[in-house]
């Protein structure tokens, strides 16, 4: 089965059995149109994967008609905003005030930048208020090592790792594992197959990962048991839209960002009337939807126009990174057009990746991640998962999903929570104390660091039921929460045993997803030991 047929059969199902919750069946859409981004590596596989994503985005198109008619339009709306943006973008950077070209600028290492959780030990690099004319990570000692993904559809693991290792440039250097995070990530596709940027979230937010390639090489069919992670992925921001001007801040702060294409291509011997493999220009205008993943580590406003086959609108191309060996393209890079129809519409970034040591535990029941979405009708919604202290630990931080843009929280912790009756019974959340609040630009994943000097304290004894509560407002969403749940189609092993979670449309009234609604709550909790 193919990447986005199986997608497919996830976004038509809806949950039944509530009268009062609605359920999003489909994957997440946080602003993108997912479901046209399902990543395979080899040419069959990507034509098949189109025609699934053509059902798909029909699913999508008649739950977004059941669920809120706005939606697409207005996704639309964003993306040719984000067009005539990068339109303006492309003429900015490249007039007089810029005094001509600037390539590479060296990039000082800075600390106490972004990341929100501070101690990141990665380099944060500052972003200059005018962006230069072209960048390339390459010369900055930020680009990580081409790799060479073979016949197998993986070439979404390997952008989401190398982009991981961008991430990490140039202070730390890693060569993380596409068998590991491949073969081991709970959702049953075969490695031909392709896959899903939320498998890899899931993968690393979860904590499975990444490990190191050495544990694990790559293209031996086998995955040893027991591998630790080497690092912990704590925030993802998807950024969708074309929003150029945000892609480069991203890769100047960031080392990379993961984005797709849609090519007939499969390897370094593949030709394509799309690539012009003199100049290693590539560019496709039409309607195919994305079935290549990359990274973009770089930009040159002035790549001139002439490069490429087709006839563009403009000079100007990203820096990428290919999976098929040094032997493709530039030594394993490629310019693909600022015009090309894909590129920049769906991007993952990450933000925050910690060192293990970070936190020393992560409370959760989502291993599989971000599947569905659950809400009432409206935008704002609370949810929570209680969990057992297994120690003497601190609560540090929760992580939760925001699944669009312009997010609002508020953070809650209830330390002693009483038991599922005293929940259900409304008195549960009485003493919730408030822990954090803010607001999040876009969707993706984000670790919440939590106030220590609430009344009921953050410490936490051993064999204490403790909850972590959010009040999540998404604007124009009908069902905000993300949740873990069994979408039938035999293809993610999910375990919804593993929590207790609990959701409300007011704060007051919470029921218990685990019965009502057949999911777990995606919403983790980071503790760390004390002495
Ligand atoms: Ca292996
Ligand atoms: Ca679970």
């Amino acid at each position: 089965m193919k990447a986005g047929k199986w997608l497919g059969t996830a976004a038509i199902l809806v949950l039944t059995g509530t009268a009062v919750l609605w359920i999003n069946g489909r994957w997440p859409t946080g602003g993108f149109r997912v479901p046209e981004w399902a990543f395979t590596g080899t040419g069959e596989n990507g034509r098949d994967a189109g025609k699934g994503s053509a059902d798909q985005g029909d699913a999508e198109r008649d739950n977004a008609d059941r669920d809120n008619a706005d939606r697409g339009d207005a996704d639309q709306g964003n993306a040719d905003r984000g067009n005539a943006d990068q339109n303006d973008v492309a003429q900015g950077n490249g007039n007089a005030e810029m005094g001509g070209r600037e390539f590479n600028r060296p990039l000082e290492p800075e600390t106490g930048r972004g990341g929100g959780n501070g101690g990141a030990e990665q380099a944060e690099n500052p972003v200059p208020e005018v962006l230069p004319v072209a960048y390339d990570g390459r010369t900055t000692g930020r680009a990580p090592s081409i790799k060479n993904q073979g016949s197998l559809g993986t070439c979404w693991a390997f952008a989401s790792l190398m982009a991981l290792e961008a991430r990490l440039l140039p202070n730390e250097v890693y060569d993380f594992s596409e068998d590991h995070m491949s073969l081991n990530n709970g959702f049953c596709i075969p490695q031909s197959d392709g896959g899903e940027y939320t498998m890899s979230m899931a993968y690393l937010l979860s904590w499975k990962g990444p490990v190191l390639e050495a544990d694990d090489p790559y293209g031996d069919g086998v995955s040893p048991e027991g591998l630790k992670a080497v690092k912990h992925v704590q925030g993802v921001e998807l950024v969708p839209g074309k929003d150029y001007e945000k892609i480069k801040r991203a890769i100047l702060q960031y080392g990379g960002v993961q984005s797709s294409l849609y090519t007939s291509m499969t390897d370094e011997e593949s030709q394509s009337v799309h690539y012009n493999e003199k100049k290693y220009a590539y560019c496709y205008i039409g309607s195919q939807p994305p079935n290549h993943d990359s990274v973009i580590i770089g930009w040159d406003d002035e790549y001139p126009r002439e490069n490429f086959n087709a006839e563009v609108n403009g000079d100007g191309a990203f820096i990428c990174m290919n999976s098929w060996g040094d032997g493709f393209g530039d030594d394993g890079y490629f310019y693909v057009s600022y015009y090309d129809s894909n590129i920049g519409l769906n991007n993952i970034i990450y933000t925050d990746v910690e060192d293990p040591d970070r936190y020393d535990h992560n409370y959760q029941t989502d291993l599989r991640g971000w599947v569905g979405q659950l809400g009432y009708g409206s935008d704002t919604v609370w949810f929570s998962n209680v969990y057992e202290a297994q120690g003497k630990e601190t609560l540090e931080a929760a992580g939760f999903y925001a699944t669009d843009r312009h997010s609002s929280y508020e953070v809650y912790v209830v330390k002693n929570i009483g038991d599922e009756e005293s929940i259900k019974a409304g008195n549960g959340f009485k003493n919730r104390e408030l822990a954090a609040s803010g607001s999040l630009d876009y969707a993706g994943f984000y670790t919440i660091p939590l106030k220590t000097d609430t009344r009921a304290g953050v410490d936490l004894e051993p064999g204490e039921r403790f909850a972590v509560l959010v009040k999540l407002t998404t604007p124009d969403s009908v069902h905000p929460a993300a949740i873990e749940y069994d979408a039938g189609d035999g293809k993610t092993i999910v375990d919804i045993s593993d929590g207790e979670g609990y959701i409300s449309p007011d704060g007051a009234n919470f029921t218990r997803v685990e019965e009502e609604q057949k999911c777990n709550l995606c919403l983790k909790a980071y503790t760390t030991d004390r002495k």
